[in-house]
């Protein structure tokens, strides 16, 4: 029998991670997946260069392979698209934040004639028989927009983050005629199960949609397929980062620097939604329930700074700073420091070398599509002395995580209980509570989830 040839895939996100010159290999879970999936089918990769522009010209580049469309966006575009609607309101309403969301008619009319224009730009460079796989909320309406231009494929969509309950997502305004639009998809995918029951909550509570057999939804005769597919990290890559040179190097400084404590670790983007200061409360509170274990442990924070032209993102650095200054002074000792807080980022292999040294994975996201950190600090741990998950039942992670010490991050108290219990933990519990995450983390990892979708939009 013959096989049909590999559609070609489309991608297309607000930003490109395809292999460039300077960086050869592609970098992080998503792009190692994507990249395969468009070198195997001689795809391309569309999205925002990254760099201003006056006209939105489109640059090809291929490289490694790969082919990657880019276009330039202007000032306007930027503040009103990126850091407006995008990051301004819907990235704080989508992850429960009501208080941090900014309705501004200007962010809305940015969002949609970005989106128009990538639609136009992008739509004569695709083939009748392409798949198309858009990506996130910065591109919500593409889809829609990218059917006007008179286009039939085959199109998904995948949300990377949270979809908020009904309740919270009709303050935005015109939100009707956003989750209109993605019914101009035929698959919708999205981390976790909680999110699809909330999406599907939306379309049949306010757009009086009817659910159906195989996960598909119908509103005013147009049907749809909207499935949880949670995302995985490169698995392989990741396990095999844990145990280079890179990573054996930084777990011997890490074991000399920190002469016997044992290291609780924390990983993420300098984002409100991370729970950062809660975690630091947290910390807190478990310093002062537990004098006995003062100088015994310590907390490392990675957090790299992102998105600093929103307001809102100074504002957590300032009060993480004065938090974390707080705690030390109230706690440290001349020859110990409670939290080691580092504003900057690592090369992924001296980042695995910290997850394999640490004791404790601390994982408080208030609200999180996904969270990958966790699933990387599953991937790199020492199968016969595994250290212990600790991770935020708000983050989708938590539906297949299950055996880390799941708690709520708003609860100090829920924190620093759990901290005492995994530095507790016999070895046997952590092995037994590590090994079926480990194997979820490798079984489902991102090539899993990227056909799992691809399959799904496959089968339109
Ligand atoms: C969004 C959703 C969803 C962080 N610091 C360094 C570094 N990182 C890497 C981590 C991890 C990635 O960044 C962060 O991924 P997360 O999933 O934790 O969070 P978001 O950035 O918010 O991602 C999330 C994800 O999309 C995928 O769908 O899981 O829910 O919010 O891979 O390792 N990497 C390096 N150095 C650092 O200092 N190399």
């Amino acid at each position: 029998m013959e096989h049909n040839p590999l559609s070609r895939l489309i991608v297309i996100s607000n930003r490109v991670s395809a292999p460039q010159p300077e960086q050869p290999a592609a970098q992080g879970g998503l792009a190692v997946a994507l990249t395969a999936a468009l070198r195997e089918s001689d795809g391309i990769w569309f999205g925002w260069s990254g760099d201003i522009g006056a006209r939105h010209d489109l640059h090809f580049e291929t490289y490694g392979g790969v082919t990657s469309g880019t276009i330039d966006l202007s000032e306007q575009d930027i503040e009103e698209y990126y850091n407006g609607y995008a990051n301004r309101t819907l990235w704080p309403l989508f992850h429960y934040r009501l208080d941090l969301t900014e309705f501004e008619r200007t962010f809305q009319g940015g969002y949609e004639r970005v989106n128009e224009a990538f639609a136009r730009i992008i739509a004569p460079h695709i083939d009748a028989d392409d798949l198309v796989w858009v990506h996130d909320y910065h591109m919500i309406p593409l889809g829609w927009l990218l059917r006007q231009q008179g286009l039939a494929n085959r199109m998904g969509f995948f949300l990377h983050i949270p979809w908020p309950p009904t309740r919270l997502l009709v303050a935005l305004p015109d939100h009707r005629r956003l989750v209109e639009a993605l019914f101009a998809y035929d698959v919708i995918g999205f981390q976790a199960e909680e999110w699809l029951e909330s999406f599907r909550h939306y379309v049949t509570h306010e757009m009086g949609g009817t659910l159906g057999p195989d996960d598909t939804l119908t509103v005013g005769g147009r049907t749809i397929r909207a499935i949880a597919c949670p995302i995985g990290i490169d698995a392989q890559d990741f396990i095999a980062s844990a145990a280079s040179a890179t990573a054996r190097d930084v777990q011997q400084r890490m074991r000399e620097s920190g002469t016997g404590r044992g290291l609780i670790v924390g990983v993420d983007r300098l984002d409100y939604s991370k729970g950062l200061a809660e975690r630091f409360l947290g910390y807190e509170r478990f310093l002062d329930e537990h004098p006995d274990r003062h100088a015994r442990v310590y907390l490392l924070q990675i957090a790299p700074p992102s998105r600093s032209d929103v307001e809102t993102y100074q504002n957590i650095r300032d009060s993480l700073d004065q938090l974390s200054g707080r705690i030390n002074g109230a706690h440290a000792d001349i020859d110990w420091v409670p939290i080691r807080y580092v504003n900057r980022g690592y090369p992924r292999e001296a980042l695995a070398g910290v997850y394999r040294a640490a004791r404790i994975g601390l994982v408080t996201p208030l609200r999180d599509g996904m969270n990958l950190v966790a699933k990387e600090y599953v991937a790199a741990q020492d199968p016969a002395d595994p250290g212990v998950l600790i991770l935020s039942r708000f983050a989708g992670a938590a539906e297949q995580l299950t055996n880390a010490l799941l708690i709520n991050p708003y609860s100090a108290d829920d924190i620093s209980d759990a901290i005492d219990k995994a530095l507790s933990m016999p070895k046997e519990e952590r092995i037994a509570r590590w090994r079926p995450m480990f194997e979820n983390v490798r079984d489902h990892d991102v090539v899993w989830w990227r056909k799992r979708f691809t399959e799904a939009l496959e089968a339109v």
